[in-house]
């Protein structure tokens, strides 16, 4: 079987309105890669189901995810851009991965350990196993690279020991290790209102995350109510440290503008945090409104959105089923 060298997946899920973290954490970040990789960018609604989700609102908000990685830039001729549960190869990979991972492994799991918080007897056995799906994947396209945000990384750590221990079981050199793909100032970007909590979907304070869906109007109300310390900007890296929310609100601009920290600090150093604010809601509203429009557009053309779909689902199928094949005989199935 042809091994690729440069291969990416990554995946959104279509749980709730997009923010601006997944955008420059993940979406942005994705725009760029098309140019150096062969890209598959997945829809993961079978993630997205492992809380509770409204059927009508899923279907819309899975069209939303497509539409705004076309209108980030994601060129669809070029990419792969498809749903997961279109694809049932990651389900079947999923459930022979359940039976490779072990249980101390996915106990291990952080995000598990937040999400479930005091209710781990009450959440779905699907978000406790959720890591052996994004394990499969990534796998079943034999990627080599997956670009991912800080909270991601250890679910990335899984999937390389899944692969490694699939590999050694069966004596087999099948499944590449994966390699993280770490990029940009906004690995992790922190809600507005709290410097110490991730920008979340799932976050009940509107006033937490920047939309992509959010007016120009909102964007400045969101930046102008978004929590500071008393003291203006620091003119050194350095005196970021214990200072959450200053550090986000400095990062988000550096990574809009495709710049540094340190530079953003050089140019905005002592200034007061109202003035910056303005400046970075200007930023923000001349990055994201066009992606804002571009969306709005294509959601109004739907039978477009379903056919990049269509063909992203052919491919991804084409790729995944051979993958799906080899790892069934290695097993020892009946083909
Ligand atoms: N705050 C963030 N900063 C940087 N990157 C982020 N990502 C998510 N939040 C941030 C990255 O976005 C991609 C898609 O994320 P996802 O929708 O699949 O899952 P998530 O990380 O669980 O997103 P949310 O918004 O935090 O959803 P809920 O509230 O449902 O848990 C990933 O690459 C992720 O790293």
């Amino acid at each position: 079987m042809e091994k690729p060298n440069n291969r990416i997946l990554s995946g959104v899920q279509p749980s709730g309105d997009l923010h601006l973290g997944n955008y420059l954490g993940a979406i942005k970040n994705f725009v760029t890669l098309q140019k150096d990789y062969e890209c598959f960018f997945c829809v993961v609604d079978l993630h997205a189901i492992t809380v509770w989700q409204d059927p009508e609102v899923l279907k819309d908000k899975t069209r939303e995810v497509t539409a705004a990685f076309v209108a980030s830039g994601i060129d669809p001729n070029k990419n792969n851009i498809f749903v997961q549960s279109q694809v049932p190869q990651h389900a079947q990979l999923g459930w022979i991965f359940n039976c490779v991972a072990r249980m101390g492994w996915l106990n291990r799991m952080t995000q598990f350990k937040d999400k479930a918080g005091k209710n781990s007897e009450n959440v779905s056995v699907g978000l406790f196993s959720y890591p052996t799906l994004m394990a499969a994947d990534i796998l079943i396209y034999l990627a080599t690279h997956v670009p991912v945000g800080d909270d991601q990384k250890q679910h990335l750590e899984l999937t390389r020991d899944i692969a490694q221990k699939f590999n050694n079981d069966f004596k087999t050199d099948l499944f590449p290790i994966p390699e993280p793909l770490i990029i940009g100032e906004a690995t992790r970007v922190m809600s507005l209102r709290d410097g110490l909590k991730k920008m979340s979907k799932s976050d009940p304070s509107d006033y937490s995350r920047i939309m992509l869906t959010d007016t120009a109007d909102k964007i400045v109300q969101k930046i102008k109510k978004a929590k500071t310390d008393p003291k203006p900007l620091p003119d050194n890296k350095k005196d970021l440290e214990n200072r959450p929310e200053a550090e986000n609100l400095i990062s988000i601009f550096a990574s809009l503008k495709d710049d540094t920290v340190e530079n953003v600090i050089k140019e905005y150093g002592l200034k007061e945090f109202s003035f910056f604010k303005q400046e970075l809601s200007d930023l923000a509203i001349a990055k994201l409104e066009p992606i804002t429009k571009e969306m709005n557009k294509l959601l109004s053309d739907i039978t477009y959105i379903d056919s990049i779909l269509k063909d992203g689902r052919n491919n991804a199928r084409s790729v995944a089923e051979p993958v799906l094949m080899k790892t069934k005989e290695i097993i020892g199935f009946l083909s």
